[in-house]
This record gives C-alpha cells, sequence and structure tokens, in this order.
C-alpha cells in the first residue's frame, strides 16, 4: 500500500456529453482525493508528446484528432494505489470488453472514444502529470 498520485483526463466525448460530475462523483466516492483540475484544450504538440508511445500505430493521426476535438479536463489524483485502482474504475481500452460497473463499461461503446485517461505505472504518472501540471513540479 502507498499513497499515489496519478494522471486522470476527462477526454472531450465525456466533457460533450456532461459526465464531469459523475465520473468526479465516483472518484470522490472511491477515496480519492482530486489535488488538481483544470478544463483545457490540448495543444497539439502536447497531445502528440502524451500519446507518443502510440506514435507508429495506424491510429495515432485520429487519435491526436479527436483529443484535440474540444476541451478536456485534465486532474491529478491522489490516494492509496491511485494508479492501478483509477485504470480499475475506468475499465478495459476497449468498452466492449469493460465490465459494467466501470467507466469505459457504462458510459461508452467504442474504443476511440472511451471516456476517460489514466495513467498506466508510476513513471507514466510522473511524466504525465509533468506534462499537464508543469506548475506542481
Ligand atoms: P489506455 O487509454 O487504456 O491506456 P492505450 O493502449 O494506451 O489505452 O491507447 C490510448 C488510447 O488510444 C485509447 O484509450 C483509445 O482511445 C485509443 N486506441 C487504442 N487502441 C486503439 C485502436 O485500436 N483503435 C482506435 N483507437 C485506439
Ligand atoms: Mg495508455
Amino acid at each position: 500500500m502507498s499513497t499515489e498520485r496519478t494522471f486522470a483526463m476527462i477526454k472531450p466525448d465525456g466533457v460533450r456529453r456532461r459526465l464531469v460530475g459523475e465520473l468526479i462523483a465516483r472518484i470522490e466516492a472511491k477515496g480519492y482525493d482530486v489535488v488538481a483540475l483544470k478544463r483545457m484544450e490540448i495543444p497539439r504538440e502536447t497531445a502528440e508528446t502524451h500519446y507518443g508511445e502510440h506514435r507508429d500505430k495506424p491510429f495515432f493521426s485520429g487519435l491526436v484528432d479527436f483529443i484535440t476535438s474540444g476541451p478536456v479536463v485534465a486532474m491529478v489524483l491522489e490516494g492509496e494505489d491511485a494508479i492501478a485502482g483509477w485504470r480499475t474504475m475506468m475499465g478495459a481500452t476497449n468498452p466492449a470488453d469493460a465490465a459494467p460497473g466501470t467507466i469505459r463499461g457504462d458510459f461508452a461503446t467504442t474504443i476511440d472514444e472511451n471516456v476517460a485517461h489514466g495513467s498506466d505505472a508510476p513513471e507514466t504518472a510522473r511524466r504525465e502529470i509533468d506534462l499537464f501540471f508543469p506548475e506542481l513540479g
């Protein structure tokens, strides 16, 4: 058990569909603290850096188009094992595989618009928090 910080984001589809309150309610009900939050439009260059691991994938440009298609809500969550815990709350990347009760299981049907993002490991969390919230450094 350890207190961790992770980077979480409500993607443009989640903001467009007015799921911000619902998702933050789930985060707080679970027991994580929202220690930083901003609604923002992601500059294309930041999006390309954020998703840099997928640069060579066929869906990369569509993914960057989507994530820059409207405002997102970027957050830093803090709590016990928050990195893996937030991933569990989101559910599988492909909503078709995401269990009911998870965010993607409950609110999404397609992999390209799957509502939420979460860091996948401690090193990723550090990098993503630094990219979106350099002022916390
Ligand atoms: P994650 O968001 O669960 O960490 P990643 O594999 O890191 O999943 O992929 C990042 C994002 O890229 C996914 O959330 C999804 O929106 C999108 N994505 C992943 N694989 C595909 C695909 O095969 N087609 C279209 N979009 C994809
Ligand atoms: Mg990922």
